[in-house]
């Protein structure tokens, strides 16, 4: 299983900002992953929470239960440690995404704590960013089955 999280406010997506987000909803994007999984044959948990420690909890919760994790921290990414180290903590391998291209915008968006325990980072892509991680994941996890 491979965990998909999702942090603040992506709960909006469609319903504000879709020059910057597109017109794709959370469930549009759940359903981008989905599909993504049922091609690779992989089970996904996709959740979203506007809470950080939810995040957190969930984060330690795929010790044991997930090959690795697809995260969307939101603005979480900028500004939380609590993030970094929870993820640092699980050992997974980890993607993060962002819809949008942060270092195309605001100077605070460009950095993120939570990229550091990433394998890497996949922004600006819109939702099918979300695909391009999952199968980028898959890939690096198969990788590792096999050595
Ligand atoms: O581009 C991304 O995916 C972000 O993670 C989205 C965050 C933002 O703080 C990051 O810098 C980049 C924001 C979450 C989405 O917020 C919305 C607000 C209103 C309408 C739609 C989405």
């Amino acid at each position: 299983m491979i965990a998909v999280l999702n942090g603040p406010n992506l709960n909006m997506l469609g319903m504000r900002q879709p020059e910057i987000y597109g017109h794709a909803t959370l469930d549009d994007l759940e359903q981008v992953c989905i599909q993504a999984a049922e091609q690779l044959d992989v089970a996904i948990d996709f959740r979203q929470t506007n809470v950080e420690g939810e995040l957190v909890s969930w984060i330690q919760e795929c010790r044991g239960r997930a090959r690795g994790i697809v995260i969307n921290p939101a603005a979480y990414g900028h500004t939380s440690i609590a993030l970094l180290d929870a993820l640092l903590a699980t050992g997974l391998p980890t993607v993060e995404v962002h819809i949008s291209n942060i270092h195309r915008r605001d100077a605070f968006r460009h950095h993120t704590y939570t990229s550091q325990a990433a394998i890497g980072v996949i922004c600006g892509f819109g939702v099918r960013g979300y695909a391009m991680a999952l199968r980028a994941l898959y890939d690096m996890i198969e990788d590792e089955d096999e050595r």
